[in-house]
């Protein structure tokens, strides 16, 4: 893909595009003489605009070719634009309650134009940061993985449908190789872009630095990420690219999307909970109750999922999936072993990920505001000890969890 026909658009320059595009004028009623747009990009990497017109509103997101959290001394593929688009597009068709709908795409300027996802609603993480309770986000939650990652597995496809879709993201390398640096290298040696809070944390990030066992674990872990093609991923489904209300949960930014091992989706989420959890010490107020609806929403995210997946499984177990053929697995002792087997390895896969997901955003270069927003930098590091301390163990000791129960007894 050429740079051919791309700027990057800013406020004004906006307004002239959506008046020279029918499909994004249409969504804001042609009612086009006052717009008001806003930039609101909070995430690390794009550019995302409100745009209000006095009849509805839209939202626009523009890549650049840089990672925005570094700057331009960090080029980025902004085709992750088209990848963003693809994913959210099939995202959408396999779990319409879950995801805002796609309204226009220019690869050519790496623009998307999607639902604008109004207030209330606001991302997760500033919600659990501020101790409010979501009681549908485990159900919701839940039901996007399910739906998305079993429908694109070789549990449901055919083993020529899934390679061709396979194909579709294999693309989108240059991203992966973001994840792979920042999530599975970086956090284990000297980087230049590696920060903790110093100098309480500076024996902490040597330790994991000199961490044997966990350098072979996260290996292992790395070689999964980068080889197995086991569903359409999301692919950085942290609590960051969830927005929700009491009564709707809605992910975005699906950039990072590829075939990749369901356990990084399921363990991002629940990685990024765990490290909601141990930052509540961290604020003012008691939050005692509220770390444990944390822990509840981990342990009912996991066995909601479980059920959902086996049930999809269960469901299709004569369709088209060629993983599992049924005339070789109908024997019902047989059925249940093979699906015990694999939701245990998955329980595994997500709990190592959740192990990394954990340690980078603390030793890493981009970290959460679950921390950040701890000011006393004393506080913050002991919170972040004992999440750092926590995922060690997940990683080191993820194949003897046979529960999510028994995890959480061990938190
Ligand atoms: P990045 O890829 O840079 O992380 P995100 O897609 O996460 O960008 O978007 C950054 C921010 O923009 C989000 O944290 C959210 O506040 C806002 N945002 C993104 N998409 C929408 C949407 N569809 N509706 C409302 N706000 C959105
Ligand atoms: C430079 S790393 C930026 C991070 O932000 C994205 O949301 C991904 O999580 C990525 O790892
Ligand atoms: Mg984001
Ligand atoms: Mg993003």
């Amino acid at each position: 893909m050429t740079t051919e026909g791309f700027r990057v658009l800013e406020e004004k320059s906006l307004i002239e595009y959506i008046k020279a595009t029918p499909s994004l004028a249409s969504k804001l009623g042609n009612d086009l003489e006052n717009l008001k747009v806003k930039e609101v990009g909070d995430g690390n990497l794009n550019f995302v605009y409100i745009v209000i017109s006095p009849s509805a509103s839209i939202v626009i997101k523009q890549a650049v070719p840089y990672v925005r959290l570094i700057g331009e001394s960090w080029p980025m593929t902004k085709e992750r634009s088209y990848f963003e688009a693809t994913a959210l597009k099939r995202q959408y068709d396999l779990s319409p309650k879950h995801v805002p709908q796609l309204y226009h795409f220019d690869r050519s300027m790496s623009l998307i134009g999607m639902r604008y996802l109004e207030p209330p609603h606001i991302i997760v993480r500033k919600g659990l940061v501020a101790g409010v309770k979501y009681p549908l986000l485990a159900q919701h939650m839940s039901d996007f993985m399910a739906n998305t990652l079993f429908y694109t597995s070789l549990l449901y496809l055919t083993t020529t449908q899934h390679k061709a879709a396979v194909a579709d993201f294999c693309a989108n390398v240059e991203i992966c190789r973001l994840t792979e640096q920042v999530v599975f290298s970086d956090p284990y040696k000297i980087s230049e872009h590696n920060r903790w809070t110093s100098p309480y944390l500076d024996a902490d990030a040597e330790a994991i630095r000199n961490d044997k066992v966990l350098k072979l674990e996260v290996g292992q872990l790395k070689s999964k990420f980068c080889e197995q093609t086991q569903a359409l991923i999301h692919g950085d489904l942290h609590t960051s690219s969830v927005m929700v209300t009491q009564d709707s949960t809605q992910v975005i930014d699906p950039e990072f999307a590829f075939y990749g091992p369901m356990g990084f989706d399921i363990g991002a989420f629940v990685g990024n909970l765990f490290l909601a959890y141990f930052a509540q010490d961290g604020y003012a107020d008691d939050r005692k109750t509220y770390k444990e609806w944390i822990k509840c929403t981990i342990g009912d995210t996991w066995n909601l999922f479980h059920q959902k997946f086996t049930s999809l499984w269960d469901m299709h177990k004569d369709g088209p999936g060629e993983a599992y053929l049924h005339e070789i697995y109908q024997d019902t002792e047989l059925w249940e072993l093979v699906k015990q087997k694999y939701m245990i390895g998955l329980l595994h896969d997500s709990l190592g990920f959740a192990a990394a997901k954990m340690i980078r955003r603390i030793v890493g270069v981009a970290h959460v505001e679950d921390f950040e927003s701890i000011g006393d930098p004393v506080k913050r590091a002991d919170c972040e000890r004992s999440a750092l301390d926590f995922a060690k163990m997940l990683m080191k000791k993820r194949r003897n969890f046979n529960t999510i129960t028994d995890v959480l007894s061990a938190v």
